[in-house]
């Protein structure tokens, strides 16, 4: 044991009081103390695993989630050292366990994961867990020890070990005093270790779930970043072969990988040491320039531009359209960044991989200019689609039909002219609008009944979106105008736009294609707060002996009432707003005093990792799909 020390007394007390530190305010450490932490417990021990694969030891990292949610963390790194340290009274695995920061392995040569964004340190983990096992495989020893709340409980343990492999085996049970829910989303860490695996090709990583039915996934990608790209594409028709370029130029390890496909949005994913960048950085801004400039050399000595009348040079826009790309950093000092700290900032990189991609970009035209001319032309042609747009658009404008002066015939609008007073029904169908305008205030609410089909954008270029009839008719009434310089929120006419469709599967699909609008080509709509969906009831009952007629949201609420005791002599199954008379409408959906509607927002921040599961899990897209249920969180307001 240790001698008692001066030395070993402060540290001792200093150790003690960090942990405390680190139990009183986890979220400081690891950003909440809810399932985003949770993860982020396990992310920190896999991250360790990383770093060890990255200084080029082990190429297997094993997560297995157990049965009571604790979960065990295997890697074949060299394992935490073991060796005691006389200064600090104890070993180097209770420093690394132990001491906020010490991570003990950086030495501003080898990659690393841990110590940078996530690198909260193992000791943060171990102090936020209830439990926590280490098993080190070293020297041909098995190592063990025991914590428990972030303190040693046991003395290391040494065994004679079976295997010649070295490794480091964590097992942890996060502690149910700090988290408000302790159950592991196998989903989010399967999605996780997915990208770890893309990433870093030759590691092999394997998840096993152990509760309920066994589940075991393996992952390994040889091809790396251009298997991400595929996966990415795998319901797009790409243009091309994958593009990759890959260098290690100061220590500085950098990837990139694209492919342009027939769609017209762009799918970019950033990372450095592995971390998802969602905020981007230097090291895609470096990217991004050296792709425009080099497509608008090429374009520019190949006579691309000249036949497209008004073209001088592609834009930073034109190039996005039909991208797919996945550009990756490897280096020793990352700085993070930004509102949730996922922007690279190492302002050398931006140079770096702007020459890199450059040169290498602009030798691989040269030597397939097949290629280069299908990327070029698919540039050229979505400088054709934004030059086309602007021309529509001011079409459109000349003859007034995207100003709010030329109301869209259509519009019954309200009187009230203060945008924050004012509410806009989009309704669907032509009867159900009849309702609605009868059945409103007049002074502050206004109607729009749509007609025809709303076009799917996703599907669209600007020109062609700005000639579909019933966009143009929302559009005309939110007063705002559209497209990426157009677009101008001040001018909006109504705080409260609300999208009114039947309960049914057709009405599902209205609102998917209304709420694709706004998210493509309004989204600072719903970023105000300003989208709402409208909640008509499903049922209509009365009691025996009343009249008044009670009204159901949910097929759950009719089970409840049909399953007391009272009795029901009238059940009324609504199929749709048309069948409300108007005084039903305004009193279960439009009257503000009594309606519930839905409130549209988009939590990229908190949710982008579930996003990105989604956008990454097996069955990607149907974008549809995605939007839906997805990428907006549409959450209970009551108003
Ligand atoms: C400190 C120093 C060294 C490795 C590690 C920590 C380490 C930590 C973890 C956490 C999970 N797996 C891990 N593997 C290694 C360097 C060891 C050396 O220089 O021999």
């Amino acid at each position: 044991m240790t001698k008692n020390t001066g030395t070993y007394d402060s540290t001792h007390i200093q150790i003690l009081k960090g942990i405390e530190a680190v139990r009183r305010r986890p979220a400081m450490y690891i950003g909440d103390s809810n399932i985003n932490g949770l993860h982020h417990l396990v992310q920190e021990v896999v991250d360790n695993s990383i770093d060890e694969f990255m200084a080029g030891y082990g190429d297997r990292i094993r997560v297995t989630i157990h049965e009571n949610n604790s979960v065990t963390v295997e890697d074949r790194g060299r394992g935490i050292p073991v060796d005691f340290h006389k200064g600090e009274g104890k070993s180097a695995l209770e420093i690394v366990l132990t001491v906020l920061h010490a991570g003990g392995k950086f030495d501003g040569q080898t990659y690393k994961v841990s110590g940078g964004l996530h690198g909260v340190g193992l000791s943060v983990v171990n102090a936020l867990s209830r439990w926590l096992e280490v098993q080190i495989l070293r020297d041909g020893n098995r190592y063990t020890q025991r914590y428990e709340r972030g303190v040693p409980v046991t003395e290391i343990t040494v065994a004679e070990s079976k295997t010649k492999n070295s490794g480091t085996i964590v097992s942890f049970l996060p502690d149910s005093d700090i988290f408000e829910t302790t159950v592991f989303s196998l989903e989010r860490i399967t999605a996780r270790l997915k990208e770890i695996a893309y990433l870093n090709p030759g590691l092999t990583v394997e998840i096993c779930d152990e509760r309920g039915s066994e589940k075991k996934q393996s992952f390994s990608f040889s091809g790396g970043i251009k298997d991400f790209i595929k996966f990415l594409d795998k319901t797009k028709s790409p243009l091309h072969q994958t593009i990759f370029f890959s260098t290690v130029q100061d220590n500085v390890t950098m990837e990139a990988a694209f492919e342009y496909n027939k769609t017209y949005n762009e799918t970019v994913f950033s990372f450095a040491n592995n971390i998802h960048t969602k905020e981007g950085g230097t090291h895609l801004t470096g990217f991004r320039q050296a792709l425009t400039r080099v497509i608008n050399d090429y374009a520019k000595k190949e006579n691309f531009l000249k036949p497209v009348k008004d073209l001088d040079s592609l834009s930073g826009e034109d190039v996005r359209e039909g991208l797919t790309a996945v550009v990756s950093v490897k280096i020793p000092q990352p700085q993070f960044e930004g509102q949730t700290k996922t922007k690279l900032g190492n302002s050398e990189i931006k140079g770096l991989m702007a020459s890199f991609i450059g040169e290498a970009l602009t030798r691989y035209f040269e030597e397939n200019p097949g290629e280069a001319s299908v990327v070029v032309s698919k540039v050229v042609d979505a400088a054709r689609g934004r030059l086309a747009a602007r021309k529509a658009r001011e079409l459109v404008r000349r003859k007034g039909a995207l100003m709010s002066d030329a109301l869209p015939g259509k519009l019954a609008d309200c009187s009230e002219e203060d945008p924050g007073k004012s509410e806009l029904f989009i309704v669907e169908g032509d009867s159900a609008g009849g309702s609605a305008k009868q059945g409103r205030d007049r002074h502050f609410q206004a109607i729009l009944p749509l007609r025809g089909k709303i076009l799917n954008v996703e599907k669209a270029r600007l020109d062609k979106i700005l000639s579909n009839d019933a966009i143009k008719t929302v559009v005309a009434a939110m007063g705002t105008s559209i497209g990426i310089e157009e677009f101008d929120i001040s001018k909006i006419r109504y705080k409260k736009i609300i999208i009114m469709a039947d309960a049914d599967i057709d009405g599902a699909h209205i609102k998917t294609l209304l709420l694709t609008f706004f998210f493509r080509h309004a989204k600072a709509v719903i970023e105000s707060g300003y989208l709402y969906i409208a909640q008509p009831p499903l049922y209509g009952v009365k009691f025996k002996g009343s009249k008044e007629i009670i009204y159901l949201f949910s097929d759950e609420e009719l089970k409840r009432i049909q399953e007391s005791d009272k009795t029901l002599t009238g059940v009324q199954r609504y199929k749709g707003l048309g069948e409300m008379n108007p005084e039903q409408l305004w009193e279960t959906t439009m009257n503000p005093e009594k309606r519930v509607m839905k409130n549209v927002s988009i939590d990229v921040a908190e949710d982008a990792e579930e996003i990105f599961s989604i956008l990454m899990g097996d069955d990607v897209e149907p974008r549809r799909e995605f939007i839906e249920k997805n990428a907006m969180k549409v959450r209970n307001l009551d108003i």
